[in-house]
């Protein structure tokens, strides 16, 4: 068995899932020498393209491709894929998709139903395009998006799935045939799609399972030499799923599947998942076009979240300057930071702030009392941090003996002066008290069978949490703000100290 005895959430991020060795009954494999061509890998059920009593491993290519075919695979680079082929077995034709991993040439076929009209494809695509430039927030973005996809691929169940920093992930849009529940705003953890997946995932861009209840088909292997290092699928366009995931699916009561990637500067961002109650193939053209899609989504996602940080970092900006001009003017940092037209609760997002100078405090907004703050500012002094500042949306759950200042100090995000960790200026930001609906319970995602088969959980009823402790996140403009304003406050202490150095002179 592939699975420990034990079982942990960690063993499901260590299945080799791209080396599990069989494929989607849609498909074909044929993987030669990148070089002499003699094949060494074939999926059993390639036998229906090939006479039954023809040998195939150990043979040449060129039993099933003529010289011009294979010449298109010739100049590939290590992980390319060729421009797709149609070709003709027992008068039936069929798209060759071929790529090179790993000195191996992965051949791969499905069927061609009908005649394609890529024109089709094209104004389907930049009818889309413009659509979606026309989208003004990422909300509208995500929900066109699902709405198109929904239309033209005509999945039962279209979704915009988008994870969090912890990689749980919640379902932000959603078109469904109308008979269906709906699931929206359900959150999944992030054992649902363990990290080696998302790793794989990043490298695919879409994948469909067109059949979740077809058997998978063996690939065969040379001999014993292929046998001990089975061929890497990471590339493969029918790769069979882990038998968990497929599992999954069926406990969902989802018969055939499309995902894609939404990448945003190398990560990912989310997923589009569409799911279908009944078996559904999507052709090599369709899932490239779905993948351009989302390909456009992806930038039109990070164009508006940078436009929109930008705008903020702008914004704060201007207060911190108006800031900084009074307090220069005044000389007095101390009350400066908290009294007049311009404050240092206005740098940032939060509700309330303090600054702790030559040991004296002073507050603004909403706030834990003189001596919490104090006590918190020297707790977070003696802490390993790096480069001198702390922040966190959940400042119980870092220090549980915080957890009763949660009403005004759920988040916290506390800058020291210099390294001797004295100064500081701190904000705080209330407890937003929220309900989590989760996709069946989050603490039980595995249950074990038979006493070793790892197996997902059954129910993926609503389970209704309420979350609290929590802030809302500290974004990085804010962050960046809160750093700016202290590089400024420490200049003007350190030219008010030359000044009076001077005078004294
Ligand atoms: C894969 N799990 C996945 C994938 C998705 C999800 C989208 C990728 C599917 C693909 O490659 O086609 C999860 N699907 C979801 C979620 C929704 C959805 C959250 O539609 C929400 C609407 N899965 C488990 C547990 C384990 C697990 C407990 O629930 C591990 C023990 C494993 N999930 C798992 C594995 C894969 C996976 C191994 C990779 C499957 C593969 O590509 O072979």
């Amino acid at each position: 068995s592939l699975y420990p005895k034990e079982v942990t959430l960690t063993n499901c991020d260590k299945e080799p899932i791209h080396i599990l060795g069989k494929l989607q009954s849609c498909g074909y494999l044929i993987a030669a020498d990148a070089e002499s061509h003699h094949i060494k890998y074939c999926s059993e059920n390639i036998h229906e393209l090939i006479d039954k009593d023809k040998d195939v491993l150990g043979e040449k290519l060129s039993i099933f491709f003529d010289a011009e075919t294979l010449e298109v695979c010739a100049e590939l680079e290590d992980e390319e894929k060729a421009i797709p082929q149609k070709v003709l077995f027992n008068e039936k034709h069929f798209l060759l998709i071929a790529h090179k991993h790993a000195g191996n040439l992965v051949l791969e076929l499905e069927p061609l139903q009908t005649e394609e009209n890529p024109y089709k494809h094209q104004i389907y695509l930049s009818t889309i395009v413009s659509e979606l430039n026309a989208a003004e927030s990422e909300q509208e973005m995500c929900d066109l998006t699902a709405s198109l996809i929904k239309e033209y691929y005509d999945y039962d169940r279209v979704m915009v799935y988008r994870f969090d920093e912890n990689w749980d992930g919640i379902v932000v849009s959603e078109e469904k045939e109308p008979d269906m529940e709906s699931w929206l705003g359900l959150r999944y953890p992030a054992s649902d799609i363990p990290q080696q997946a998302r790793k794989l995932f990043l490298k695919q861009g879409v994948r469909i399972i067109a059949d979740v209840k077809s058997k998978p088909v063996p690939i065969q292997a040379l001999s014993g030499e292929e046998q001990k290092n089975p061929i890497d699928l990471t590339h493969s366009e029918y790769r069979a799923s882990s038998p968990i995931h497929i599992e999954y699916l069926e406990n969902m009561g989802v018969s055939a599947s499309l995902t894609a990637a939404i990448i945003s500067k190398g990560n990912l961002w989310g997923l589009i998942a569409c799911h279908h109650n009944a078996p559904k193939f999507i052709s090599y053209y369709k899932r490239q076009s779905c993948k351009y899609l989302t390909q456009v989504l992806s930038s039109r996602i990070i164009l508006s979240s940078a436009n929109k940080a930008l705008l903020k970092v702008n914004e704060s900006a201007v207060l911190r300057n108006k800031l900084l001009e009074k307090i220069s003017k005044d000389w007095d940092v101390l009350n400066g930071l908290v009294h007049g037209d311009y404050t240092m609760l206005q740098v940032t997002d939060a509700q309330g702030g303090a600054v702790l100078l030559d040991g004296q405090l002073r507050t603004i907004g909403q706030t834990p009392d003189e001596e919490e703050i104090k006590k918190l500012i020297k707790t977070l002094s003696r802490s390993d941090l790096e480069d001198n500042f702390y922040y966190s949306n959940a400042l119980g759950k870092d220090f549980k003996e915080f957890e009763a200042l949660k009403a005004k100090a759920s988040g916290v995000f506390c800058i020291f002066l210099s390294s001797a960790r004295k100064d500081a200026l701190i904000w705080f930001k209330t407890e937003k008290l929220e309900t989590v609906n989760w996709a069946g319970n989050p603490e039980k995602p595995v249950i074990l069978e038979d006493d070793v088969r790892l197996s997902p959980r059954k129910s993926f009823d609503k389970w209704s949490v309420l979350q609290d402790g929590h802030s809302e996140p500290w974004a990085d403009y804010e962050i960046a703000a809160g750093q700016a304003l202290k590089q400024d406050i420490s200049e003007i202490i350190l030219e008010k100290y030359e000044e009076v150095k001077a005078l004294n002179r």
